[in-house]
């Protein structure tokens, strides 16, 4: 992607960003229709819906070339990453929006040919945007996010995990977890995949680890987290693939190998 472009496209997505940001937090107290999607606790609001419907409105029409990869519906039904792909979640962390008003993210990722080229995390009422160009560096608002620190060792590090290795063990046993989680200094559950990434690049979370993301998830956060130096993989170490769901780690390369290699692997099923 031509750099001049890639600077424009970088500063159109982040005016979107925020200006969605603006009008969920004017909304934030307004009545809200919450329906289900898979399952009674998979929710969706008006407001996830109107934001998306914001975003894929305003791309197609400045951008009529580009696709759109998205959770609630707007966007297009792609079988490949060529050309300029938005991969947008309006709302991730939709669970938190309905019961906390807070602890929720915006998440695009931009993508030509499949390379991340701009992520942008917004957590909308922080009002605290995290954003990266590939080869450009990360920046939490306007400070540019250091590299990982390379000192790390598991025993002294947190890790993200929500519970769903604890009910779905598909893919691993979930004894090697609870070694995993004994292991490291401490674990944490935010419920918003795109904020785990962030607190990952930032470096306030040593990594963040799950079984089954959909690509709006991690789409922003894979380039935001590379930026700093963390490796995003699924949770056995292999390439992530944005046309369907993974598991996923992403985390710092100082104990990513550790986990996987002592602990993953081991407990493959
Ligand atoms: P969401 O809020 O956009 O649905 C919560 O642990 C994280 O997992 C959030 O990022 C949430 O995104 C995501 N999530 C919740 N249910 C999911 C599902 N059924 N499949 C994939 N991701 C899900
Ligand atoms: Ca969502």
């Amino acid at each position: 992607m031509n750099l001049t472009f890639r600077d424009e496209l970088f500063q159109q997505a982040k005016d979107w960003v925020l200006e969605a940001g603006e009008t969920i937090r004017n909304k934030i107290y307004d009545p809200l229709t919450i329906s289900t999607k898979a399952d009674r606790n998979d929710l969706v609001t008006t407001m996830d819906r109107n934001t998306e419907y914001f975003f894929m409105a305003n791309i197609r029409k400045t951008y009529p070339d580009h696709f759109i990869l998205s959770e609630e519906g707007y966007g297009d039904a792609l079988e490949a990453l060529d050309g300029t792909v938005w991969i947008i979640d309006p709302i991730d962390g939709t669970m938190n929006f309905v019961h906390q008003k807070r602890n929720f993210a915006i998440s695009v990722g931009i993508y030509h040919d499949g390379i991340g080229e701009i992520g942008f995390i917004y957590d909308v009422m922080a009002d605290v945007l995290y954003s990266a160009k590939r080869d450009e560096g990360a920046y939490k608002n306007h400070t540019v996010l250091p590299q990982l620190s390379m000192q790390k060792n598991i025993y002294e590090s947190i890790l993200g995990l929500n519970h769903f290795w604890l009910c779905d063990n598909r893919l691993v046993d979930e004894k090697v977890i609870q070694d995993l989680v004994k292991t490291v200094r401490g674990s944490r559950t935010y419920g918003s995949a795109a904020l785990e990434f962030a607190s990952v690049a930032e470096g306030i979370m040593d990594g963040y680890m799950t079984m089954d993301l959909a690509p709006w998830d991690i789409a922003a956060g894979i380039v935001i987290v590379n930026e700093t130096g963390g490796r995003t993989t699924n949770a056995f170490g292999e390439p992530i693939n944005l046309l369907q769901k993974n598991s996923v780690l992403t985390c710092n390369p100082a104990v990513q190998e550790k986990i996987i290699n002592d602990y993953m692997e081991k407990g493959r099923k």
